[in-house]
């Protein structure tokens, strides 16, 4: 923690003291779940520095860009298009947060039985203990959930918040909604920038978002080998950082990992030993630093090769077209993109079932455990067509129900359990 640091934190508005206390706490939780693990690929090395400065540097570069006039855009879902906000030369950074830590303080507004996501990511607004939200000019919401919708109002008296509508079903009327919201976002960014959003700036955008996306398309695809050669923890940490880490640097970092994975690949050097169980995760998004489920399941011998989820497949599996010239159809395959993320917020949303069988097949998984995070609903809900689907396959399957309270005894039983009955 460098004095340079604390008078940046200062200037951004935080609550030092309590800000010390998250600081303080999280290096031991990352040297057990983290550092603890053998094997680890080097390439993680980048990553394991981008956590150990996680208030630091990023956001440095970000006040710096700030300084130089860029703005800098939040965003909660991977529904909003960051194409359009790199288009305008704004920079966004994804939000949702993981850990209970600001869940205190979000009690004192949002009700109870509010999901941990919202409510953390909330608390941290309130208690002034997120530096990315502090350093923010706008925050990006959308509608998916009645939770996060509601949020959004009250995070409005707080900080500037522009929604986008995200419609609940696939039609062509709703298609057609999303197209303008779309459209009317690329308005927003510019006026908050002071940037016209040209054809040329936008397909270039899309040529590096959708560079990022194949990074991680090419990660997964690692995870797909007897024994694999990355655990399901420093994958999930790749995605993680791949939300607020710039995206060129992201890219050569993650393609850099792809390469060291690829040769443990030919190698058969793997983290765990060869045919353990292997786990597929599908349900509600991990923000960081939400480790609880992938650190119990790979110390209690199994080993998740991936994730159905916003996390994971949801955010990189679809590229934008990258053949558009004219600003209509640029902006028409951005929203055609975004309209293939399979969130529970849809109805129906067989996708997401097709997905997650095709998944199990192709990651060759032992079972999957359905994530829920406690007070979601559409996510919970869903979970019953999930476990009919995967019945109907004979996939087994453990569905969880957590928060970001410490439940892992319980949880570890039960996985212990799940695992020894797949292992027969
Ligand atoms: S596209 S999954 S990132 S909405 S867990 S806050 S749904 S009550 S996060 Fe999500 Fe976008 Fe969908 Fe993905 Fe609400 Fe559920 Fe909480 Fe959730």
């Amino acid at each position: 923690m460098t004095t340079d640091n604390r008078q940046m934190w200062a200037e951004l508005g935080i609550d030092l003291k309590k800000h010390d206390m998250l600081m303080n706490a999280l290096p031991p939780i990352y040297k057990e779940i983290y550092l603890s693990q053998r094997n680890r690929p080097q390439g993680m090395g980048f990553f394991d520095f981008v956590v150990g400065d996680i208030h630091g540097i990023r956001v440095r570069e970000l006040r710096q860009h700030a300084k130089d006039g860029a703005k800098v855009v939040a965003t909660y879902c991977v529904f909003v298009p960051d194409e359009i906000v790199l288009a305008a030369g704004a920079i966004p950074v994804g939000l949702c947060a993981g850990t209970n830590f600001s869940i205190q303080a979000a009690e004192q507004v949002l009700p109870h039985n509010t999901c941990d996501l919202i409510k953390s990511s909330f608390g941290f607004k309130l208690g002034r203990t997120c530096p990315y939200i502090q350093a923010s000019h706008l925050i990006v919401g959308e509608t998916t959930c009645d939770g996060k919708k509601k949020m959004f109002e009250i995070l409005s008296e707080y900080q500037p918040v522009y929604v986008m509508e995200v419609p609940n079903k696939k039609n062509k009327v709703s298609r057609e909604l999303w197209l303008s919201e779309v459209v009317a976002f690329k308005g927003v960014v510019e006026k908050l920038t002071g940037n016209k959003i040209t054809e040329d700036k936008l397909a270039q955008a899309i040529k590096l978002v959708n560079g990022k996306r194949r990074a991680l398309q090419r990660l997964y695809q690692t995870r797909k080998a007897n024994p694999p050669p990355i655990s399901g923890k420093d994958a999930l940490l790749v995605t993680q950082v791949s939300f607020y880490d710039d995206v060129a640097r992201d890219t050569q970092q993650i393609n850099a990992l792809c390469d060291e994975l690829e040769k443990r690949i030919s190698n058969r050097e793997g983290v765990f030993p060869p045919n353990c169980p292997r786990i597929l995760i599908s349900g509600c998004p991990m923000a960081i630093p939400n480790w609880k489920l992938h650190h119990l399941l790979e110390t209690s011998g199994a080993a998740v090769v991936c994730e159905e989820s916003c996390i994971g497949t949801r955010s990189f599996s679809d590229l934008v077209g990258e053949d558009k010239r004219s600003m209509d159809d640029l902006l028409k395959a951005i929203a055609d993109r975004y309209m293939e993320i399979h969130c529970a917020c849809f109805t129906p949303n067989t996708e997401r079932i097709e997905d997650i069988l095709r998944l199990a097949k192709e990651y060759k998984v032992d079972g999957v455990v359905h994530y829920n995070l406690l007070y979601c609903h559409t996510y919970a809900n869903e979970a019953v067509r999930v476990d009919k689907a995967l019945e109907k396959e004979g996939i087994p399957l453990l569905r969880v129900e957590t928060d970001y309270g410490d439940d892992s005894g319980q949880l570890r039983n039960r996985i212990d359990a799940f695992l020894e009955m797949i292992q027969g």
